[in-house]
């Protein structure tokens, strides 16, 4: 059966628009893109994770950051609504920073280059940046990563790429993590990367598990590659195209 498209329902909950005589999300763009700019200039390739809560992102980046730690400079800078927790789990493997926003539920752009200076960016092969733990919030807001990751998690069911499309639009890769409890758990790769392509054509895919290390050889490959092809070349997201509104 082929499914409906849902009926939403935005009548009661839209946002009001205020006329402030700026367009200040044209600035955020522009500063995103300063950003990005200036960290391709000094060969730092700026990765960042999101996903919903507990998916694995701190988890794949202890495994990232010994990995790539073995040949290059590596700095973290991990947003949470409390606790230094994940900052604490990373703090052995790479250079970290905890943003803790208190309540927000994305990071922005300030946040991070205000934490930036605390890992020496100016020496950074690879600068991670992992959002909080949210589906919604973080896709509509631009870091100035290189490039963006969003982790689905083989307990949260093939289903959420549809259920949540601008956090698969708006990356350029999908991990899919756990994969060790496939044989306990409902979850379909195969009908996960459909659901995604139906929202994001072609959608470069890596399953793996940081707990057996599965697929983290060609996570690592995927991630030296783009950042030599980046601090060399074209960024692909300078040419993405421009937010489509908040939270949507
Ligand atoms: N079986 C299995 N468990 C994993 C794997 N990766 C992470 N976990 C577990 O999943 C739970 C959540 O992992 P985290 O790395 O904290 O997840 P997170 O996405 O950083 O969570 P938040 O920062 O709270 O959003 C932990 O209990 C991890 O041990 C994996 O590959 N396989
Ligand atoms: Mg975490």
């Amino acid at each position: 059966m082929t499914e409906q498209p849902a009926v939403t329902e935005q009548s009661n909950i839209s946002n009001q628009v205020v006329n402030v005589g700026r367009d200040l999300r044209a600035e955020q763009r522009e500063a995103a893109e300063r950003f990005r700019r200036r960290m391709r200039r000094q060969g730092t390739y700026v990765v960042r994770l999101l996903s919903s809560p507990g998916s694995g992102k701190t988890t794949l980046l202890e495994v990232t950051a010994q990995r790539l730690g073995e040949r290059y400079s590596v700095g973290v800078l991990v947003g949470d609504v409390e606790t230094d927790r994940d900052a604490t789990r990373l703090a052995p493997y790479a250079a970290t920073a905890q943003i803790t926003t208190g309540g927000a539920c994305h990071l922005e752009l300030p946040l991070v280059e205000r934490r930036l200076p605390d890992l020496g960016s100016a020496t950074l092969d690879f600068l991670f940046l992992e959002d909080i733990g949210n589906l919604i919030c973080p896709a509509s807001h631009d870091l100035g990563e290189h490039v963006r990751v969003v982790v689905l998690s083989t307990t949260e069911g093939d289903d959420k790429p549809g259920k949540y499309p601008k956090a698969f639009r708006s990356s350029d890769v999908l991990v899919i993590s756990k994969l060790d409890l496939l044989p306990h758990v409902p979850f379909s790769v195969e009908r996960a990367v459909e659901d995604a392509s139906l929202v994001h054509e072609g959608m470069t895919t890596l399953p793996l598990s940081a707990l057996t290390g599965e697929g983290i050889d060609a996570w690592c490959d995927f991630l030296v590659e783009q950042r030599e092809r980046v601090t060399t070349g074209v960024d692909a997201r300078e040419a993405f195209g421009p937010d489509d509104g908040p939270c949507t």
